[in-house]
């Protein structure tokens, strides 16, 4: 690579992409750890983008029209860090530039959300930007078509690559860019041939531009260190009418020694060599320190913005008082007025006609009266809408000639519509919730794990949640699946028992803010067991007392979802014998741990036997069982412990042992 030649052909251009490369070298350098090379060959590409297109202002980076820019090569974090430091952004201090990857840092080895300001979303975990990217374009279309262009109008930039490229999400999320023609998408593919391992050829011989076409992308090849050839195909790329990937051949870590090989990808901290690199470029100044005329242009570009985002504010001013509170409101992730009392109506309804209904179908009632009033809903199932129950008659369907559409037909991909409500939820002004069969989670999950880590309220709606779904047999039977979720720090599972905890359910994870939702649905159809009306959500507290013991209380049967009613009848049974028996239903376990002591203790006291019941593994119940007052000889579990069968729902329930009667044995063995 002539580096002399792209110096001296744009100098200005060349001075400000170097300081890029130059902070990347002293801040992976300072940590002694990192990823120089990625934002070494994408410095070009990433400084047109934002001097001559990206809309943007430093000093208001919340402006919701601006638009959003996903690293999605994530491991190229400092990339993001230099070009938010030197524009300007107040919280990226060249300090934090010093302190990166250290504790108490804001510049964490891969972009965190919520870390600073300009960090759209979490990346690191290779492909996720660039899926959450379709979410947030299939945002911007939805919010255009109800708000119209003056107020929303903006597009979703992503550095991907060859990683991002290579993981299986990429194809979800690239087909379904490519089918919903989201023209507001530019991705720019670092086409640099180089991974870890070695050479891209070493894994993956794709064709990738044809790939994307053959999605139904346009894409555009182009020498990624021309900064001429890099602002010509963003221009084209924003008339082509469909998601465009600009295909950039760039040298991984750009004039260093380990230019061009895998070596380049980590950290380059040998001091020569860096002394070299910079030296090449013609960057005469010491560590951290970028000249002040550098600084000061990179500065004007992070103010280039403002008057376009002042324009937007008159514009936002001008529309109607209703259309702006229902913009701050949703943006806020604040929920309306009116919830709560729908919600309350609804219950009562369900609690005076006690319907026998799967508590799938109960979502789907519950959900019927809620998304009228929330018009920031948007539905969603990966291919299984008649079996997940996610659509409402008001939604209507997105697609290309109906862009307000709130129902989004996700296709077999669950991992990609995991990763895309993510980007709806970052997006703000929606809440996306989806569906696809509890056993499922497991292909959703890198996407619910990074909900949870960037505290974004994403519902995951996941039925057939138990041997309950019957004959489709064990590898549609999620056992372990409860378990997996409620280890994730920051998820709630829902495992509503009827119709009424489903829509209390429903509330709350429509008015979470900070906490994804997991709510895990039956297929098979179940009594309503909460027949006497509550103004009261008691599923907020995780955990109450549904029946209480008559006489001397004995035992404590503890039991979610399907089994609280199975946890009734045996109570029936046991009272009938003379033993005192409370039930506890149990709709979420991580709302009854956050609850006080005196409560907890409330519901479950020392001395009775208890008994949890459950359609799964044990792991997680023993804290329930064993712990809070609970001891090892008179705590016992009827759930599986094993993978479920082929068969009819009540036969597997017969065989696997989850009924009434062994819940009577089990008690009265330990008593
Ligand atoms: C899901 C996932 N798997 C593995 C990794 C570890 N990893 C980080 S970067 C990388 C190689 C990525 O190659 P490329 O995207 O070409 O980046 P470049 O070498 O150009 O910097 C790998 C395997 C990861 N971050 N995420």
């Amino acid at each position: 690579m002539d580096l002399t030649a792209l110096r001296t052909a744009h100098p200005d251009h060349w001075s400000k992409a170097t300081a890029i490369r130059a902070l990347t070298l002293d801040a992976v350098a300072a940590a002694n750890s990192g990823h120089s090379g990625m934002p070494m060959g994408m410095a070009d590409v990433a400084t047109v983008l934002f001097e001559k297109h990206l809309k943007f202002d430093a000093k208001a980076p919340d402006w919701p029209d601006r638009d959003r820019f996903i690293l999605s090569a994530g491991h190229g974090s400092m990339l993001l860090y230099s070009l938010l430091h030197l524009t300007g952004y107040e919280d990226m201090t060249l300090q934090q530039i010093k302190d990166f990857r250290q504790w108490g840092s804001i510049t964490a080895g891969h972009p965190e959300y919520g870390h600073a300001k300009g960090i759209e979303t979490t990346t690191g975990p290779l492909g996720q930007g660039i899926s959450n990217a379709v979410g947030f374009a299939m945002a911007e279309e939805i919010l255009r078509a109800q708000y119209g262009k003056k107020i929303v109008d903006h597009y979703t930039y992503v550095i991907a690559g060859d990683g991002c490229l290579m993981e299986g999400v990429s194809q979800e999320a690239i087909t379904l860019a490519g089918r919903h023609q989201l023209s507001k998408l530019i991705v720019f593919w670092d086409n640099n041939n180089i991974t870890i391992d070695g050479p891209v050829t070493l894994a993956d011989t794709t064709d990738q531009p044809q790939r994307f076409k053959s999605a139904g992308w346009a894409v555009i090849e182009i020498d990624g260190h021309d900064p001429d050839a890099i602002d010509a195909a963003i221009t084209k790329a924003k008339s082509q009418g469909k998601p465009t990937m600009i295909a950039c051949k760039t040298h991984i870590a750009l004039g260093h020694a380990a230019q061009d090989t895998s070596k380049g990808h980590g950290a380059l901290t040998d001091a020569d060599q860096m002394a070299e690199a910079k030296a090449g470029y013609g960057w005469t100044t010491g560590p951290f320190d970028v000249p002040a005329d550098v600084k000061a242009a990179w500065e004007a570009i992070g103010i280039r913005g403002a008057d376009e985002r002042k324009a937007w504010e008159d514009r936002f001013a001008s529309i109607s008082g209703n259309k702006q509170a229902l913009f701050n409101r949703t943006l806020a992730r604040e929920v309306p007025k009116k919830l709560s009392a729908t919600v309350k109506a609804f219950k009562k309804q369900m609690s005076e006609s006690a319907p026998k209904v799967a508590t799938r179908a109960a979502s789907e009632k519950a959900l019927e009266v809620i998304n009228p009033i929330m018009p920031e809903t948007v539905g969603g199932s990966a291919d299984l809408t008649g079996s997940n129950n996610t659509k409402t008659t008001d939604l209507g369907v997105f697609d290309i000639d109906n862009r307000g559409g709130r129902y989004i037909y996700w296709g077999i991909r669950e991992h990609g519509m995991a990763a895309a409500m993510n980007g709806m939820a970052l997006h703000g002004g929606l809440r996306p919730y989806g569906g696809t069969f509890m056993c499922f989670t497991d292909y959703a999950r890198p996407a619910m794990r990074l909900a949870a880590l960037m505290k974004i309220p994403t519902v995951f709606v996941m039925t057939h949640d138990s041997i309950g779904l019957g004959e489709d047999g064990p590898t549609h039977q999620p056992v372990e699946h409860l378990a997996i979720s409620r280890a994730t720090p920051n998820t709630h599972v829902f495992r509503p028992a009827d119709a009424v905890e489903t829509a209390e359910s429903w509330e709350l994870a429509l008015s979470s803010t900070e906490t994804p939702s997991v709510l895990s649905l039956t297929r098979q159809g179940l009594p309503t067991v909460r027949t006497e009306h509550k103004l009261k959500n008691m599923t907020a507290q995780g955990a109450y007392v549904l029946a209480e013991a008559e006489g001397k209380r004995q035992v404590i049967l503890i039991a979610s979802g399907s089994e609280v009613s199975v946890a009734m009848d045996a109570r029936a049974a046991l009272q009938e014998s003379g033993i005192g028996t409370r039930v506890v239903s149990m709709p979420c376990m991580e709302l009854f741990a956050e609850q006080d002591e005196s409560y907890r203790r409330k519901v479950l006291p020392a001395g009775p036997v208890r008994i949890g019941i459950e359609a799964a593994v044990r792991l997680g119940w023993d804290r329930w069982l064993l712990g809070e007052r609970g001891k090892a000889n008179k705590a016992d579990f009827v759930g599986m412990d094993d993978f479920g069968a082929s068969a009819p729902a009540g036969v597997l329930f017969e065989k696997f042992g989850i009924t009434a009667n062994a819940v009577v044995e089990k008690a009265k063995a330990l008593l």
